[in-house]
This record gives C-alpha cells, structure tokens and sequence, in this order.
C-alpha cells in the first residue's frame, strides 16, 4: 500500500468513520448483461484489507456473511471467524442490512407482497438478520426494498402496499424493542430497478412516512446520491432535510450520471460539484454519523482495482473535505457570504429578522411601505460566488 499509494494530507484513518459494504469491495461484476469478471473476496481478507486502507469499519447484507442455507455449526463457525478479524484488525460493524431482494421467494415483494406467507418469511428473515447485527454491535439497521414494488398498477393498490410496509416496520421496532436491542432504522429509498418502479421513491416519500409510525423516534434516513440522482432530484436537498429534521442516521455516498440505471460509480468520480456541496453540507453540520460507500469497483477492475476504487472513494472524500476549507479560508468568498449574512440580518421597518406571529407585528408588516423598486432591481452576486467556488474545485484558486 505504502508504495501504490500517495502517502499524504488525504490518507484515509479510522477517525474519518469510512465504512464499505462486504458487497462494495467484494462485488465480483456480474451484471444482467454478463457473468462475474473477479473471483470472491472472503469476508475476511475485505476486514484485514479495509483495516489496512484505513477504514473504520465494515457493513453487510445478513447473506454476504452467512449463506441463507448454513447450518447453526456452519454460521457458529463464519461467525467466530469473522468476529476475530474484527478484533484483530479494530474494524467496527456500524451498519448491517438484510437482502430482501435476491432469493426468487421476493420475486414480486417482500414486505409489500400480495402473499401474505412471504410477508411473514420476510419478516423472519429480518428479525434473524438484526439477531446478528446486534451480535456484531451495528446501532443501524438499514431497510432497502428492492423489491417493494410493481411492474403493473392492476396487481396491488398503492395504498395497501405502504399499509403492508407500515405493519412491518412497525412489528419490527417492537421486535428491537422487545428484545432491548438498541438498534435504529434507516429506510432508504429508491425510484425503480430492479422492479419498474418501488414504492416510497425518494426520501422526501420515506420522510412523510416515517411520521405515520408507531415508534418514529427509532426511524430515519439513509439517502444514497444514485438513487436520488435517479429521480433527477438534487441530493444534497435530500441530505439536507434529513439533517434538519434529525433523521440522518446513515448515508450511502457514490456516483451516478444522470439519466441511467443505478451505476453505484465510485464516489466524486461523477458531478465533483454535487460532491462537493455534499461534503460540505455533512462537514458544516458536523454530522457524526459513518460515511459509508454503497458502490462497486468498475467490471473492467481485476482484485487490486478493487482496492484502488475503495481507497480513492475515501481519498477524494478527504480532498473534497480540504476544498471545503479553502471555501471558507477564501477572502472573496468571505465577503460575498457576509453580504448575504446582512440581507438576512435587514429588519423590515422596526421589525428585526426573527418571527413569531403577533397582532402588532401583522399590523406592522401590513402597513409596512417594501422599496419595491430597489429589490427589484438589486443583483445577489450568485454568479461570482459560484464561479469562485468553481474555480477551488479547479484547482486555480
Ligand atoms: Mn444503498
């Protein structure tokens, strides 16, 4: 490593809280086009590997670890195996998740299924597979339903879907409840594929639902930049009202081109820009939560381009997280944003900037006389502020 890799201000450390799904790194690029290009990666040469990368931890699918059909010897001894690689190597499990959506049985959902006997398989398996989150000490447990979807509206209502879906997040937050597991949920979101499209689309959708819970408090977010890119929407709006509503409690970070399939590119190596502003959004808010990558190396990769793609991911992250400080260490930038500061601080008559409804303040801003023509007029400088920020992005500043 020491000689592959540049050995400087952006090396990844364990303090930074990157985390890789066992299926990141480990993904041999099969696509439905083409058969696998690499051999497996055991679970164990990926923690030895990501601890030597310096990553602080890894996350998994309860199926990367242990096959569905293992015996109780078989997984006693995956897990004793994989528990003292943790151990030697100091990686954490901040975050495991379950796979709903590979096996034939959630062919046509899980959660949402019309056949309520899949329903409650998923169900078992879900439970089953927060059992051994728990064990490997994950807080957060993320819920994905690649399969909570339809190709055609004639087979199911929407309406009955989210009910089905609601029961089961429901049942689940007793089931941690029950249990004195100190796990939290993170549902994240996506429009379509594998299915023609799945419910609950964005985070804005899954937001509004969480609120319709019976435990909110134990439910937030877990936003990924390909999956809202897909929708066309901006990610960091996303992010952005998760962080303010407090409901940011994972983050799955990659890259997308716009308009595509989900391409789970490496992160940064798509819209530097929205990377940027992503990171910056995260720092300024000093979010304390894992920066966790749900991408996959590109198929032309053999094993070491594998670990190139995981240690790039971390290591773009760190420049962009230097750009955000050079942002805010740029004197030009400074001024600009001071002058937004004073157009937020301007009171309006006597009024200050801060608002509580009152009789006397309704009067005040009823009768209050706007120098319309002078805000009509005025120029907010967002074209220099942009092209400032541009220009550190280019590397020129
Ligand atoms: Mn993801």
């Amino acid at each position: 490593m020491r000689t592959r890799y540049p050995h400087d201000a952006y090396c990844p450390k364990p303090e930074h809280h990157f985390t890789f799904g066992l299926w990141t790194v480990g993904n041999p690029g099969r696509d439905p086009f083409g058969d696998a290009v690499r051999p497996t990666i055991s679970a164990i040469q990926i923690v030895n590997k990501l601890a030597e990368l310096g990553a602080y931890g890894v996350c998994l699918h309860d199926n990367d670890l242990v096959p569905m059909d293992a015996t109780a010897a078989q997984t006693e001894r995956i897990l004793r195996e994989f528990t003292g690689a943790l151990r030697e190597t100091g990686l954490k499990v901040p975050m495991a998740t379950t796979n709903l959506f590979y096996d034939p049985v959630f062919k046509e959902g899980a959660f949402t299924s019309n056949d309520a006997r899949v329903r409650a398989f998923a169900l078992q398996k879900t439970m089953k597979s927060i059992d051994l989150a728990v064990e490997l000490g994950a807080e957060t447990f993320v819920l994905w339903g690649g399969r909570e979807g339809v190709e055609t509206n004639a087979a199911k209502k929407p309406q009955d879907a989210i009910k089905r879906f609601r029961e089961a997040v429901n049942f689940l937050c007793e089931y941690a409840r029950d249990n004195h597991y100190a796990v939290k949920f993170a549902l994240e979101a996506k429009p379509n594929e594998p299915r023609g499209d799945l419910f609950l689309p964005t985070t804005g959708h899954m937001l509004a639902f969480i609120y319709t819970l019976d435990h909110p408090e134990m439910v937030g977010l877990n936003p990924e930049v390909a999956h809202e890119q897909m929708s066309g929407l901006d990610f960091s709006h996303a992010v952005g009202q998760a962080l303010e509503a407090g409901k940011l409690f994972h983050i799955d970070l990659n890259g997308q081109k716009p308009g595509r399939y989900d391409q789970d590119l490496r992160f940064a190596s798509e819209d530097q820009k929205g990377a940027f502003f992503l990171v910056k959004l995260l720092e300024d808010a000093k979010w304390s939560g894992m920066r966790h990558f749900d991408s996959h190396p590109y198929r032309t990769e053999d094993e070491q381009g594998a670990w190139d793609f995981a240690f790039y991911s971390m290591r773009s992250y760190l420049i962009l997280k230097e750009k955000v400080a050079q942002f805010y260490a740029d004197a030009e930038i400074q001024d600009l944003l001071e002058e937004q500061m004073r157009l937020a601080e301007t009171s309006v008559g006597k009024l200050g900037c801060t608002f509580q409804y009152s009789n006397r303040l309704a009067t005040a801003i009823k009768t209050h006389p706007f120098a319309l023509e002078r805000l009509r007029t005025q120029g907010f400088n967002y074209e220099r502020l942009d092209q400032c920020t541009t220009e550190i992005l280019m590397g020129i500043r």
